[in-house]
């Protein structure tokens, strides 16, 4: 019954230029078993992956609090600029494993959940969607709830064949534990994430549920042993253009500390949170090279390793040491790539104000690696004047 999804699967490394292994991400068949609760499923149709990240933690807590299976999505990817030019929708388990997360709540991969679950239990002609009053006000008829309007929803939506039959609009999502119990509404899907971005604090630690598939690990080390010496720097650069936007908004006063992820760094209370500068959000050249020099020389690093939206700065970092630190910079295809050697990292610089950087942050803390950020060297400290 999995051979669907495997040769699914095929297609879609295909293009993600990654190795495939016989897979030991899809689940037996015969584990899945209804259930009575009811489940939640949802689009992850908020940002990229970062953002994406975010709002899976929430979910997750989200779905535990209502004792309802997890639907886990695919992430969307998107391939704009490359082929096949439009979104793709990559199964949880390219990247990470499932089976850790059940150590936590209830889950099952979309996909499993359509192949297996959705014929019998979530039968076409009886899918209801559930969305917010406000935004079935925003619908052309004013009634219903509009999934599938616009990118990335309709191609989410298609992807699985999925049309909506009925809509039921709620006005919170504190309601829906009372307003819908399981019997009467099995499957409560959403059209965005049930959960807030950034990340609340109670559920950054949800991380380390979030574990790695092991081809990205193999794939991961094998470029960590071939190309780094340890001790390694990772840093990541989220210096492109797009980024320049948003940093803009803290020059010109329209952001206070709490700007997309940096209460990862400034802190979570508005009251207390530590100010949000310029470079903290756009390091430039010398704020790189500074940070970069600091933590080479304090952990002894014969390496770094530089994950960049755009320029790497790779030649003026090899300048800096006179060669003596191997500079790698790999811009692979597969975001995750970076993500994983930035996790493994002796020591991780990040953006402080992106929840890419937030995801590598957020898995160290839970291994106890040391991460700083651009601007701030010692997270949660205004001056790093503290000893290592
Ligand atoms: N390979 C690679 N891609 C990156 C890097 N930094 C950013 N990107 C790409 O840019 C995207 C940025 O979006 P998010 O992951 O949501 O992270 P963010 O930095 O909070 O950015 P916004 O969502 O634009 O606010 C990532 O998902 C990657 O696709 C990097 O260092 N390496
Ligand atoms: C939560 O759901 C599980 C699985 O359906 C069930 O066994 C359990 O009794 C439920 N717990 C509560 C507190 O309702």
């Amino acid at each position: 019954m999995a051979a669907k999804p495997k040769h699914f699967k095929l297609l879609i490394l295909s293009w993600l230029h990654v190795t495939f292994y016989p897979s030991d991400t899809f689940t037996d068949a015969t584990d899945l078993i209804w259930d009575e609760n009811g489940y939640i499923v949802y689009c992850p149709c908020m940002g990229r992956f970062g953002n994406q990240a975010d709002h899976f933690l929430g979910s997750l807590a989200f779905a535990k609090m209502l004792n309802r299976t997890l639907v886990v999505p695919p992430w969307i990817v998107y391939r704009h600029h490359a082929p096949p030019y439009t979104n793709v929708h990559v199964p949880y388990t390219e990247f990470f494993q499932l089976d850790p997360l059940k150590q936590y709540h209830r889950v099952v991969a979309l996909e499993d959940f359509m192949h297996h679950l959705a014929p019998t239990h979530w039968p076409l002609g009886q899918r209801t969607a559930y969305c917010f009053e406000s935004s079935v006000q925003r619908s052309a008829d004013k009634k219903s709830c509009p999934m599938k309007d616009g990118n990335p929803f309709g191609p989410f939506w298609d992807h699985i064949g999925v049309d909506f039959d009925h809509s039921i609009p709620f006005g919170g999502l504190d309601s829906c534990m009372i307003l819908f119990p399981p019997a009467e509404h099995p499957v409560l899907a959403l059209a965005g994430a049930p959960a807030q971005f950034p990340v609340l604090e109670e559920h950054v630690g949800l991380q380390r549920y979030v574990v790695w598939a092991k081809r990205m690990v193999q794939d991961g080390e094998k470029h960590i042993s071939a190309e780094l010496l340890r001790p390694y720097v990772g840093i990541h650069l989220r210096i492109g253009s797009d980024w320049q936007n948003a940093c803009n908004l803290l020059q010109s006063g329209e952001a206070g500390p709490h700007l997309m992820a940096s209460p990862q760094c400034v802190g979570y209370d508005r009251q207390t949170a530590l100010p949000l500068t310029f470079t903290m959000c756009l390091p430039d050249l010398a704020e790189i090279l500074r940070a970069v020099k600091l933590w080479v020389k304090k952990t002894h690093a014969h390496a770094v390793f530089i994950a960049t939206d755009s320029e790497s700065y790779s030649s003026e970092i090899e300048k800096l040491f006179k060669g003596k630190v191997k500079v790698v910079s790999l811009r692979p295809d597969m975001a995750q790539l970076d993500l994983y050697i930035l996790g493994q990292a002796d020591h991780f610089i990040g953006n402080c104000v992106s929840s890419f950087s937030a995801f590598v942050k957020r898995e160290r803390d839970v291994h106890g690696r040391r991460s700083s950020f651009f601007g701030m060297d010692y997270p949660g400290r205004k001056k790093g004047k503290e000893e290592l």
